[in-house]
């Protein structure tokens, strides 16, 4: 997943990390960089010619992001869900959109939409030496 910039330029990015620590996600990867035009150009190329394309692009190319790997028992879906609707105007509260956004072109938060667009989007950032492999000391109490 991706903090967006205006995530961190609000200074959420505590606040929205706690959430996955706190659910029982386990932080892999984690990383601050700036999007370049190209990179954000093939991050999203899945939305290229659609109208919101070009300001998409200046939004997440307009300052540093912070991307992170979580881990866990069906950790896409569940990052998804936490986040909330991707326009943050219609985002349950409770939500990280529904909390922290206002609207579709801010909407603070990126999750990959499966396993296989997670794999695709990880590779974007990190390395295979940049994802850890370790054991939280509550795993034993996550799960039966
Ligand atoms: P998500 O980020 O929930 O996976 P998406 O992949 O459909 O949503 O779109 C990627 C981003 O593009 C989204 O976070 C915000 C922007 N976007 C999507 N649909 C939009 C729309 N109809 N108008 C403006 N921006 C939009
Ligand atoms: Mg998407």
């Amino acid at each position: 997943m991706l903090l967006k910039p205006d995530a961190v330029q609000r200074g959420l990015v505590g606040e929205i990390v706690r959430r996955f620590e706190d659910r029982g996600l386990k932080l892999v990867a984690m990383k601050m960089l700036r999007v370049s035009r190209s990179l954000a150009e093939s991050y999203y190329a899945e939305h290229k010619g659609k109208a919101f394309f070009e300001p998409l692009m200046a939004y997440i190319s307009s300052g540093p992001v912070v991307a992170m790997v979580l881990e866990g028992d069906g950790s896409v879906a569940l990052v998804r869900t936490m986040m909330g609707k991707t326009n943050a105007a219609e985002a349950e509260p409770g939500t990280i959109r529904g909390d922290y956004g206002l609207t579709i072109g801010r909407n603070v938060i990126h999750g990959s939409d499966g396993p296989e667009s997670a794999k695709r989007e990880i590779g974007f950032f990190f390395k295979p030496d940049e994802l850890h492999e370790y054991r939280r000391i509550d795993e034993a109490w996550l799960r039966e």
